[in-house]
């Protein structure tokens, strides 16, 4: 089961790094590359999934990577339309960070018969939304206000009501593509007031931005852009987020 793994890792003080994969941003030759590349990094996990998604190549993304490694498939769907069987895993994403019932909730009961006969592994996620300097598609999409970066407060209160909630997951994110990944205090007032896992992403670009997101209190980094520009990235990417393995007592 790919939750007991992060929280294996999680328990163990191992730090995990995920790629994430817009269907529509990566023709085939793109994601061999990527995958291909992934493998060689030791990539955790793949996640797959956008706000929106223009083509139909969710499936045919599934099967090539299934067809090539045994990397997890984990589902980030940006609505009911993005639940797929051929994954392996998915998200339930709660947009904690904002007042959108359609978030909150009804995108739920429409994905519920579909996810019921899936058979995929389901993770209910409390999603926040950090500001990261621009507009993102996902506050656009989802008709939502970001957490503004520096209320470090308001994002900890947030993430403490999802635990509570029964979340097994947070995922603090500042978009894809953001201009600024989230500030470390605020990644810290969160990883010390949860108990359950952490994933943090959007705009972290480089080694040194997921080794300080990690040395916050990540266990899960999440890159996105900066794979599709340069795969090779992942490569020193993966290193530095092992590197911040923390002792255990
Ligand atoms: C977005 O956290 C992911 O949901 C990844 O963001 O594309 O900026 O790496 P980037």
């Amino acid at each position: 089961m790919i939750y007991s793994s992060i929280l294996a890792a999680k328990t163990a003080g191992e730090k995990q790094l995920a790629v994430l994969i817009d269907p529509d941003k990566a023709n085939d030759q793109q994601l061999d590359q990527l995958i291909r590349t992934a493998i060689l990094a030791k990539v955790d996990y793949f996640l797959i999934g956008g706000s929106l998604l223009m083509s139909d190549r969710l499936g045919l993304c599934l099967e090539q990577i299934g067809r090539s490694c045994n990397i997890p498939r984990i589902l980030f769907p940006g609505n009911a339309l993005q639940v797929h069987p051929g994954a392996d895993a998915i998200l339930l994403l709660s947009l904690i960070s904002g007042r959108n019932p359609e978030f909150l909730i009804g995108q739920h009961v429409i994905a519920a018969p579909s996810l019921k006969k899936s058979g995929l592994e389901i993770m209910p996620t409390s999603y926040l939304l950090i500001d990261g300097g621009a507009p993102t598609s996902v506050s656009y999409m989802s008709n939502t206000t970001p957490i503004p970066a520096e209320k470090s407060d308001i994002a900890q209160c947030t993430a403490m009501a999802g635990e509570m909630l029964g979340h097994r997951l947070v995922y603090m994110d500042a978009g894809s593509g953001a201009r600024r990944p989230i500030p470390t205090e605020t990644i810290r007032a969160v990883s010390q007031n949860v108990d359950i896992p952490l994933i943090v992403g959007g705009g972290i670009r480089t080694p040194e931005a997921a080794l300080n997101a990690i040395r916050a209190g990540a266990d899960v980094i999440v890159v996105g852009t900066a794979s599709e520009r340069d795969p090779l990235v992942l490569v020193e990417m993966a290193e530095a987020v092992r590197s911040g393995k923390t002792l255990v007592p």
